[in-house]
């Protein structure tokens, strides 16, 4: 076993090989087979539902989907990491990380197909709605965080965004006030190579693990694309905030493979040579090549992982179809916790319009 402790931190090389890692392999290596084959079954699992969204999209029947294919371990990796009670904050592109949670693939695209504001329950899974506004679930999650420190609970949250978002000042108030108020909150940035069309090297000077030692977190590079090292980095993130050490930082070093949404065409602004590097890098091979080399892979496994994606693919497409249409006056629920004149005024209005059209 080649042994490392430089960074990026890996576990597992791209050809399944195992690394020595002093440091973080401890972290894991609680990982039976049967942990190992749940990460990989996920990871898939993740993967299906990706698609079966984006093909729904593409058939009409969703106004928008953002793929995260190519991302599957940075997402399921870190979401083995969280206990039950901790709180997941997202951007728009963490369908596996909700999987995880456990949102059901009945909840999933709801928001998506302009159905709702929302896609699920987010105090019953612990795991906010999608959300748009880049880089503001950092300061709920820090918000959130530091009340939780204050009731003594220990829980801790976590604040899943991209690399562009660590230009947003939303990001950098979160970091400054997590880290002058110890909140404990691990900022999990995947960093996907491109903000849109804007490359990672025009984002930041420095790696973008380096701009929260500024701030005076403890912050890391890990391989994004290997799902061990990731819940590796995300536990020992974790552990350090439920036991009051205050935030993290941690870099997963990815890549988007598919469009940014399904609004986007990547050929504009990328190579084909660089999309061909990542997916030789392609995170659910690597995985798959550990457990062949380990003797955990077999064609019975294979094939109930299959027939379990198809079955949450299935459940995902019949809800998004079987959706009835909303009542058009409940685009004015849930602005505000408690009545607005402005948004009565409004919904007023369009009850107007729409009886005009209508007549
Ligand atoms: C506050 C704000 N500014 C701009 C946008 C437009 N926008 C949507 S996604 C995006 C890029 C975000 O890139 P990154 O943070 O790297 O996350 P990724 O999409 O790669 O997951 C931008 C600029 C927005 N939604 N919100």
């Amino acid at each position: 076993m080649p042994e490392k402790n430089t960074y990026p931190v890996q576990l597992v090389q791209p050809d399944g090989c195992r690394v020595l890692d002093k440091i973080y392999g401890p972290l894991v290596a609680d990982v039976d087979a049967d942990r190992l084959r749940a990460l990989f079954t996920d990871m898939t699992v993740a993967r299906r539902i990706d698609t079966e969204a984006t093909a729904l999209q593409r058939q009409g029947q969703l106004g928008l989907w953002p793929p995260l294919l190519g991302q599957e371990a940075a997402q399921i990796g870190s979401a083995h990491a969280l206990h039950a009670d901790d709180y997941a904050f997202c951007s728009y592109r963490e369908a596996g990380v909700a999987y995880c949670r456990g949102v059901r693939p009945e909840d999933m695209t709801r928001l998506w197909r302009g159905n709702a504001h929302y896609c699920w329950d987010a105090d019953e899974v612990r795991m906010t709605n999608p959300n748009i506004v880049v880089g503001a679930q950092g300061l709920h999650a820090t918000g959130y965080a530091y009340a939780a420190h204050l009731e003594g609970s220990e829980i801790a949250t976590i604040a899943y965004f991209g690399d562009g978002a660590t230009s947003q000042g939303d990001i950098a108030e979160a970091l400054g006030f997590a880290a002058s108020w110890s909140a404990p909150v691990v900022f999990f940035c995947q960093n996907n190579h491109w903000a849109i069309s804007a490359p990672v090297r025009v984002q930041s000077a420095t790696p973008i693990a380096a701009r929260a030692l500024g701030y005076g977190i403890p912050s890391i590079q890990v391989d994004g694309n290997d799902v061990l090292a990731v819940l590796a980095a995300t536990r020992q993130a974790l552990i350090r905030a439920r036991a009051g050490g205050g935030p993290s930082f941690i870099e997963a070093i990815t890549y988007r493979m598919g469009p940014h949404t399904t609004a986007d065409d990547p050929t504009r602004y990328r190579t084909a040579a660089e999309l061909e590097l990542w997916q030789r890098r392609d995170p659910i091979d690597r995985i798959r090549r550990l457990l062949e080399r380990e003797g955990l892979w077999d064609s019975d496994f294979q094939q109930a992982v299959v027939v379990r994606a198809d079955e949450v693919a299935a459940r995902l497409r019949s809800a998004t179809l079987g959706m009835a249409d909303p009542e058009p006056s409940r685009l004015f629920d849930h602005v505000y916790a408690t009545p607005h004149p402005l948004i009565e005024e409004e919904r007023r209005a369009y009850a107007a319009h729409l009886e005009g059209v209508q007549s």
